[in-house]
């Protein structure tokens, strides 16, 4: 069998980051764990562009310009949403990923969804540093990982032979 590699090595990489303001220190949180993920693999700071939006919604629509200028080998987009007693919610997270959805369908720039849908603040401070981790560095690495995957499962064929994941699967069946 063979498989391609995971690769986490962010160097020679350029990434475009879009961060909503609203709800600011969500965002912020998410941003830093984004960047340091980044640089402690290997992208060079002047690598990295970071775009801020107002809010969710607007996030799709900074992308895809971000997508089409073809400077970019992936884009992270970072925000948060918080359930109120509306539908607003709602309707704020079906646009944000579907936009961000079509934009990695129509251009195929990877991009990482960091936008994270809650019930209150406490999920928030879970899911930057807290009992559930990092989503601000999880994204980052997702980005660095589809970078490196999508160009080479367009050209090259798989490089090596794999008995590790092979054993795996035989475990897991
Ligand atoms: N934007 C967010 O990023 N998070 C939210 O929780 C949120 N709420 O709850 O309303 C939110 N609304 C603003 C929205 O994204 C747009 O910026 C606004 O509607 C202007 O287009």
């Amino acid at each position: 069998m063979n498989v391609y590699p995971s690769d986490l090595d962010a160097s020679g990489l350029r990434f475009g980051v879009i961060v909503a303001r609203f709800n600011h220190p969500i965002s912020a949180a998410l941003l830093e764990g984004c960047i340091e993920t980044l640089e402690a693999r290997g992208a060079d700071a002047d690598a990295i562009d970071v775009a801020w939006v107002p809010g969710a919604f607007e996030i799709p629509q900074a992308c895809r310009v971000m997508a089409v200028t073809g400077r970019y080998d992936a884009l992270v987009t970072l925000g948060s949403v918080i359930r109120g007693g509306t539908p607003h919610f709602d309707y704020v997270c079906i646009g944000v990923t579907d936009g961000v959805r079509e934009v990695m369908r129509d251009t195929g720039v990877p991009v990482a969804f960091g936008v994270l849908t809650l019930d209150d603040v406490e999920q928030a401070l879970e899911r930057t540093g807290g009992a559930h981790g990092h989503k601000g560095r999880d994204v980052a690495l997702a980005a660095i990982e589809m970078a490196r995957l999508v160009p080479a499962l367009a050209v090259k064929p798989a490089p090596t032979t794999h008995a590790g994941a092979a054993s795996q699967n035989e475990k897991a069946g």
